[in-house]
């Protein structure tokens, strides 16, 4: 058997309906073979960061051991964003699942179609929040503590919300 890696990825969501999205792809990845998922953050309220005048996001963090290399775990996480935005694209006409890949392992790498760790990671309280609640001690590949970026960007624009997707009343 492979060697399990441990893999963040960073969801958000801000159309359309979105604890189904988000609880939909937590399951989804879960249920693939060579993917477990073995945390899921507490849930925050965002505001968007993007052009024009967009709902608040709902976003969160989960940790995956995974036996998929990067690349392919990329490939995974951008089928389970089309699949949500072909729904998407029929009953509501814009994103409403991002789902990006924070870290992966101790990895560094930069080429056309991954970067990692995420490049926008650190300068997002949304990502960094989530993050530091699911894994308090972690640190990024260059030795910076995640509870440093979080004291760092601070809670502007944020709200934490419930702990689980399946406690919140729609
Ligand atoms: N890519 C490179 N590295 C990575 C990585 N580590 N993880 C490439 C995921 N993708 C990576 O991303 C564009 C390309 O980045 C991909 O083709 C992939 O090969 P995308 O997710 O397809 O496109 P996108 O999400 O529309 O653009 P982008 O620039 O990735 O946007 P972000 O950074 O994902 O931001 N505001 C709030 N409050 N909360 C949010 O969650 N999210 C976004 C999207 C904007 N504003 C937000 C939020
Ligand atoms: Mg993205």
């Amino acid at each position: 058997m492979a060697a399990e890696s441990s893999a963040y990825i960073a969801l958000g969501a801000n159309l359309g309906d979105v604890k189904r999205n988000l609880r939909r792809a937590i399951e989804t990845l879960d249920a693939t073979p060579g993917c477990r998922v073995t945390g899921v953050s507490p849930w925050y309220r965002s505001r968007a960061i993007g052009p024009g005048n967009q709902p608040g996001y709902l976003n969160g963090v989960m940790a995956l051991a995974t036996t998929l290399d990067p690349h392919a775990l990329l490939d995974l996480l951008q089928a389970l964003e089309a699949a949500a935005g072909r729904e998407r694209m029929v009953r509501w006409g814009a994103r409403t699942l991002d789902l990006d890949l924070l870290l992966f392992d101790e990895l560094s790498l930069a080429d056309e179609r991954l970067t990692l760790p995420h490049p926008r990671l650190a300068e997002r309280n949304f990502v960094v929040y989530p993050l530091s609640d699911l894994a308090p001690a972690l640190h990024l590949p260059d030795g910076t503590p995640v509870s440093d970026l979080r004291i760092a960007l601070g809670a502007r624009g944020l709200e934490a919300t419930f702990a689980t997707l399946e406690q919140s009343d729609d």
